[in-house]
């Protein structure tokens, strides 16, 4: 097999051969936005709501992307298709570009356009099966007033930190509650509970990324007929919930049995999550 093709400004180089400067102001300073995109089927899965996403995210940081959308977009397939590529999961970077030892972004003149396609390491079907176990971790989420976790940043140190709780407990995921003590998100997906036929996951006012698997597990949902809401929720809900997933680009949607050790629900995979996940994955299929 021929090495992996990594897109940099434009052009694609082998991946012993992709490199950028250690001026970049990605690395000196997480200046930057990302998106992990998965690709199904040779196709870019919800190409254009991971791009606006993107493209909100760098407005808000006032960083201007050297491409068009339908540049970028189009950039997103050429990835693939140099790396033959039919299902994958593709990292997209944009930082601010090459500056001097400086904050200052006006030093930087062009942003930096990474693409990384690459084949993904998926969770074992277990956790679809049997579900996850997972605990509020210690760390809180930042503070949407402060660095509105909206913004999918290069500054993810704080779901590190987060993510380590989880690791050293022996779990792959922990629940980060905000600073008013509401559920927030766990590290890299976003959360739900089921209560009857109610959908329940936190607002974005909760301090969250609107995840693109979060909105159209949410369409899928109510196109089930079920009442979606987007409330504030304690622990207490989480704790008493009949049932309760995560999603995500890499998780797609997986259940959650346990939390802080205690069984939610009948402690397997509730029947409204599997269904959900059976929408989910026809959707992905009819993509
Ligand atoms: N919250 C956070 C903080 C995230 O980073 C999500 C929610 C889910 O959003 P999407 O749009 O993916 O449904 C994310 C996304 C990885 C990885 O390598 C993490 C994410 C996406 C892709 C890969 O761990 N996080």
């Amino acid at each position: 097999m021929s090495e992996q093709q990594i897109y940099i400004d434009g052009k694609f180089y082998p991946k012993s051969e992709a490199k950028i400067s250690v001026f970049d102001h990605g690395l000196l300073y997480g200046d930057g936005v990302f998106e992990g995109i998965r690709a199904y089927n040779g196709k870019v899965f919800l190409r254009q709501e991971h791009i606006d996403r993107l493209y909100e995210g760098a407005h808000f940081i006032r960083l201007k992307i050297p491409l068009s959308k339908a540049e970028m977009a189009a950039a997103l397939d050429e990835s693939l298709k140099v790396n033959n590529l039919e299902n994958g999961y593709i990292r997209l970077v944009v930082t601010r570009g090459v500056g001097d030892l400086g904050l200052d972004p006006n030093k930087c003149p062009k942003a930096t356009v990474i693409i990384i396609a690459a084949s993904i390491k998926l969770y074992p079907e277990e956790f679809y099966e049997k579900g996850l176990a997972l605990i509020t971790a210690a760390t809180p989420a930042v503070p949407a007033e402060a660095l509105n976790p909206r913004v999918k940043s290069l500054n993810y140190l704080n779901n590190i930190l987060a993510k380590m709780e989880a690791l050293e407990a022996g779990l792959v995921e922990a629940i980060m509650l905000n600073h008013m003590g509401y559920v927030a998100e766990c590290t890299g997906d976003n959360i739900f509970i089921i209560n009857g036929n109610r959908l329940i996951t936190p607002p974005v006012s909760a301090g969250i990324l609107l995840g693109c698997t979060r909105n159209k597990v949410m369409e899928l949902a109510r196109g089930a007929g079920m009442e979606v809401a987007e409330e504030n929720l304690q622990r207490y809900d989480l704790y008493c919930a009949q049932e309760c997933f995560l999603t995500g680009t890499a998780a797609e949607l997986i259940p959650v049995v346990k939390i802080d050790g205690r069984v939610i629900g009948t402690g397997k995979a509730g029947d409204k999550t599997k269904e959900l996940l059976r929408l989910f994955r026809k959707f992905i299929a009819e993509y």
